[in-house]
């Protein structure tokens, strides 16, 4: 399991971020040839063939990466600070949805608003307890609820990767409040 998480960590970081540590061409959405990604795992000294690279994909908690129909291709599904192409479709999002963050950054949230910050996208959750999780990665976690269904009808887009994770351009100050971080 721990070389699953290992190879994880280092895809996220070649299909996310920096394909060319590996030697890797991302097409504009994303995609790197599977061939391509064991050679460079192995270049590495990673052991890893197919079978285990499906492995990490299909027991990947967060289903961070998916592969094309054929399965001769593989790319995340988000999460990207590189300019990528994820051919989303905007959706119609819940009235409410949350963010988490750490405490240090809340005075600077509340007094701009939510950005990318590295990423594409800022991400929301539908749900508090993904949110608490999302900002103990980054310190004492604080939760803020996302008045969605305001931005929406101003105009903004959202948009629901496979996995469950809701992304956005930014989020205003006025569309943000400290949530309870009770569920
Ligand atoms: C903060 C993980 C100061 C923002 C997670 C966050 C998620 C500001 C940090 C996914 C700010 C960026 C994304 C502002 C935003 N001033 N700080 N104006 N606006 N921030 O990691 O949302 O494991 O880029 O609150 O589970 O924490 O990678 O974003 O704390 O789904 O698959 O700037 O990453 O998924 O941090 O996490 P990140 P995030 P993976």
């Amino acid at each position: 399991m721990q070389n699953i998480t290992k190879i994880s960590k280092q895809l996220s970081y070649w299909l996310r971020h920096c394909p060319q540590d590996a030697g890797l061409a991302l097409s504009e959405t994303g995609w790197a040839n599977v061939d391509a990604v064991l050679k460079a795992l192995s270049d590495k000294g990673v052991s890893c063939d197919a079978a285990k690279l499906g492995n990490v994909v299909a027991l990947n908690d967060k289903q961070r990466f998916e592969f094309s129909e054929d399965g001769t291709m593989i790319r995340a599904r988000q999460g990207h600070s590189l300019k990528i192409d994820l051919e989303l479709t905007p959706v119609p999002p819940p009235d409410l949805l949350f963010h988490g963050t750490a405490e240090r950054f809340l005075s600077s949230i509340l007094h701009v608003g939510l950005k990318p910050m590295k990423r594409h996208h800022v991400h929301l959750s539908d749900n508090v307890d993904t949110a608490i999780k999302v900002g103990k990665r980054h310190g004492k976690p604080v939760v803020l609820a996302v008045d969605a269904g305001k931005m929406a009808g101003d105009g903004d887009l959202f948009y629901r990767t496979e996995n469950g994770v809701w992304l956005t351009s930014s989020v205003p100050t006025a569309c943000l409040s400290r949530h309870s971080g009770k569920v």
